[in-house]
């Protein structure tokens, strides 16, 4: 029904005025009422999504958007059956969801009926941390807000407010932040997430791989995950693109103490002991170099300083590796051949989650160079280069110049880092240096889950003047605020344009599906009538988001209209590969694929790909990846890994009653042959003890012989301890929580959070 529905909004002008796509009675009706006749999700109860048939008096609207669970962005069409929010599906317009959601988008809908969702603004009563509230109107909340952000400015510049913010929707926020006149603007996804490979791959391609990922997976003949759990990680388009190459027949490598789903799929399993990566990645080059299997041609029309580099990998033989890695090294000659084998459309992922060990921008580093003498970077089945539409930004007036520059990085301490350090300005927060932050703006994102040390991060609001959240639930943080305020969920809203750099270009629009139930607002809304309050209504011209988002599509010579009706425009097919990619790979494509015939290209300072980094040289680190060991786990305690689950994000989900339904809690996955020397059974609850005395809350053990004995392993975003949140609370265990120890990435400021130890206790 969506997919004809979809097309039937494309054909029929007479639609596009409006955004609702309604199909009525008859006709699109008759397939609608057998759809109809099937139960949907019973988890709301009476709050929860329409349920039952009503036959052919029901209404049922179409409504494309696209998705918020996470922040791939899937394009999505959500059904509105006689007024209440029905359910979302994937848009099969959108190159990202190809028509199909992950778990997590369809149970999306949950996010809009949560009966636990923040309704009204909120203001402290008493002491921070209590929970206590009076509901207030927004306008005495805003009020409050810019009154306390005016006198931290007076006092300390407007530097000493930073914004925390993850998603789309934090773009307003921004804009009103630098009006404002702060740069102090960050968000988890680079110290907490991806940031050590942007950085990693940005030394040595000169480009990062972005997000969406610029990697080829669907065409890819040998797929190489180092972690990267695909699978468990949900990301839609890599593990459909996952699937198809799988399914294609081709080689799958996975590296991981833990037996993933992934692993499930591969020809070689390599249950590496953690924290060891480099290692092998060093091996493995060693190997194509000694065997001379790597792609010479690319090497030395594309390569600066080769010869360096394969002088200091010389001494990184298998068996060099063996006793640090656990993997034989017959294992790793047969998995490198296997690489060579493929190549150049062999793909070594390139990591999401990369803030391992804090030697990660080193380790990515180590993946870009695997890649590049396998010759992969612009080449089909390896890395494409993404394309995207040109739409402008809207014209606002300049923003304030600060004369004291960021506070997270002092004297670019971390010198490669690409984007705002949060636990820089975290940092900041509790010393006072460079200078002092007072104020702090957070927007959907959990610090209290999302940082490691929570305890570093409350002492850090123990000295803010100002602390103000926006989430849409009582989270953890938001039990911290002064100030909370309600959004409304995505499929309420809209938000700024998606215009997505991917395999072929396109826009993507988000806009309300159903109303918000109570008094929540969005956030471009809350982001104007902020600025307003502080005096800076010169920054917001327009006076209505789709003025905006029209005014910007318009400039691109795109139609609005057709962008409402449709959730996507997409651009002509672009060139993505390089010039020579089809000649290496199907010969017969040359010339006829319109993907293939890109310059090559390399944005580093030799313009080529630096096997050796000058830059990294000048700076004092290592300019070719050199190895050093981990600390080792001391006997009796365990690494403590985490991961995804397919049915949640982070800790946003847990709360959401169509997912929490799915899977309420986390269990800890403990080595079968340790958990019987411990004495532990299946299900039975312990709690997990860390080097620092933190105890985590009970969780059931799952022993298995999936995972190595030196590490532990649980889902991320459980044992919520927010008191609102009633379905979520005291479920599970908290990795946050344990996770006290970090090491921080001298190149780029990341935290890397794998350096934690526990022990297990029964509980009783
Ligand atoms: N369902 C779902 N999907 C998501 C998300 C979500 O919340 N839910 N979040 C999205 C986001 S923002 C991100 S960043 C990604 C994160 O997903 P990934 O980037 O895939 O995260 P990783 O940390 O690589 O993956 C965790 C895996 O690494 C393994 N691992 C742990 N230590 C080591 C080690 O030392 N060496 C090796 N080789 N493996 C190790 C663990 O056993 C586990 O299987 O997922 C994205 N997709
Ligand atoms: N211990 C540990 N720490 C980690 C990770 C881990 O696996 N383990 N993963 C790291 C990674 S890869 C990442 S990307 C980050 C993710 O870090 P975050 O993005 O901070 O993720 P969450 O903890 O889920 O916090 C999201 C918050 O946004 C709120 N929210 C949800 N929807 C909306 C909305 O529409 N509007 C508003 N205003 N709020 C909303 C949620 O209720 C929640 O409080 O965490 C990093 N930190
Ligand atoms: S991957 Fe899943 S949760 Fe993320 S945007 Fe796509 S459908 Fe939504
Ligand atoms: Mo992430």
């Amino acid at each position: 029904m969506t997919r004809s529905a979809t097309q039937d909004s494309k054909r029929s002008g007479s639609l596009s005025r409006r955004r609702f796509l309604s199909l009525v009675g008859l006709g699109g009706g008759a397939v609608a009422a057998s759809r109809l006749a099937r139960p949907v999700h019973s988890a709301g109860g009476a709050d929860g999504p329409a349920a039952g048939a009503s036959g052919s008096e029901d209404r049922v609207e179409q409504i494309p958007t696209f998705c918020d669970i996470c922040f791939w962005k899937c394009g999505a069409i959500a059904s509105v059956r006689n007024g209440r929010l029905w359910k979302v599906e994937g848009n099969p317009d959108d190159p990202l969801s190809r028509g199909r959601l992950c778990p997590r988008g369809t149970g999306g809908v949950g996010a809009h009926f949560d009966p636990d969702r923040l309704r009204r603004p909120l203001i402290r009563r008493r002491n921070r941390g209590e929970d206590e509230w009076v509901e207030v109107t927004w306008d005495e909340a805003l009020t409050y807000i810019a009154d306390r952000m005016k006198a931290i400015r007076v006092e300390h510049g407007p530097e000493a407010m930073a914004l925390f913010s993850h998603g789309i929707g934090g773009t307003f926020l921004k804009h009103t932040m630098k009006a404002f006149g702060t740069p102090n603007l960050s968000a988890p996804s680079f110290a907490q997430c991806r940031g050590p490979r942007d950085v990693g791959f940005n030394l040595t391609f000169g480009e990062d791989v972005g997000s969406p990922e610029r990697t080829d997976i669907r065409n890819t003949r040998c797929l190489v995950l180092l972690g990267s759990h695909l699978g468990e990680n949900m990301h839609n388009t890599q593990v459909q693109e996952f699937a198809q190459a799988v399914g294609s027949g081709a080689t799958v490598i996975v590296v991981d103490p833990r037996f993933s789903i992934a692993a499930s799929k591969a020809k070689h399993y390599l249950p590496i002991r953690p924290g060891t990566d480099l290692a092998l990645l060093l091996a493995w080059m060693q190997v194509l170099l000694s065997e001379d299997l790597y792609d010479h041609a690319y090497v030395e029309q594309y390569g600066f300083g080769f010869e360096a580099f394969a002088q200091s990998i010389a001494r990184y033989t298998p068996e060099w590796a063996y006793p640090e890695t656990g993997l034989e090294p017959e294992l790793i000659r047969e998995t490198a051949r296997e690489m060579a084998r493929h190549r150049p459309a062999t793909l070594v992922h390139p990591g999401r989650h990369v803030t391992w060990y804090g030697d990660d921008a080193q380790r990515s580093r180590a993946v870009a160079l695997l890649n590049a003498l396998l010759g992969s970077w612009g080449r089909k089945g390896g890395f494409f280069q993404p394309a995207h539409l040109s739409i402008p930004a809207y014209p606002y007036p300049e923003y304030p110049h600060s004369e004291r520059g960021k506070v997270d990085n002092p004297g670019r301490k971390y010198p490669f880092a690409t984007e705002t350090i949060t636990n820089g300005i975290r940092e900041a927060t509790l010393t006072g240096q460079p200078y002092p932050v007072k104020g702090w703006f957070v927007y959907a994102t959990n610090l209290l889950q999302a940082l490691p040390n929570q305890e570093e991060t409350l002492r850090a609001i123990q000295n803010l003047d100002l602390l103000v959240v926006v989430d849409v639930v009582p989270s953890e943080i938001a039990g911290w605020a002064d100030v909370v305020l309600p959004e409304s969920v995505y499929l309420e809203r809209h938000d700024d344009l998606n215009v997505e750099w991917f395999r072929e270009p396109f826009v993507a629009l988000r806009q309300p599906v159903v109303k918000a139930p109570d008094d929540q607002k969005p956030n471009w809304w809350i982001a104007r009538e902020l600025a307003r309050k502080l005096d800076l209504a010169q920054y917001y011209p327009w006076t209505d988001i789709e003025e905006y988002l029209r005014a910007r599509i318009e400039k691109a010579g795109l139609s609005y209209d057709e962008l409402q009706a449709k959730g996507i425009l997409r651009g002509a097919p672009q060139p993505v590969y390089f010039a020579d990619t089809g000649r290496s790979v199907e010969p017969g494509a040359v010339g006829s694929d319109p993907l293939v015939g890109l310059e090559a290209n390399f944005p580093t300072p030799s313009g080529k790909i630096e096997f050796y980094s000058t830059q990294l040289a000048a700076a004092g680190f290592d300019p070719v990846p050199t190895y050093r060991a981990p600390e080792p786990v001391p006997n009796g305690w365990f690494r403590i890994l985490f991961g995804r689950s397919p049915v949640h994000s982070f800790s946003r989900t847990q709360t959401n009653p169509i997912l929490h339904e799915l899977m309420p809690e986390n269990v800890v996955w403990v080595n079968g042959d340790v958990a019987a020397r411990l004495g532990l059974q299946g299900g039975q609850k312990v709690r997990l003890r860390n080097q620092d005395g933190v105890v985590s809350d009970p969780i059931a053990v799952r022993a298995t012989q999936a995972i190595r004995g030196d590490c532990v392993y649980l889902v991320h975003g459980f044992g919520h301890t927010a008191k609102g949140l009633r379905r979520a609370r005291g479920k599970g265990a908290s990795d946050a929580g344990l996770l006290t120890r970090y090491v921080v990435d001298p190149l780029m400021g990341g935290t890397g959070m794998n350096v934690n130890f526990v022990t297990i206790e029964p509980e009783a």
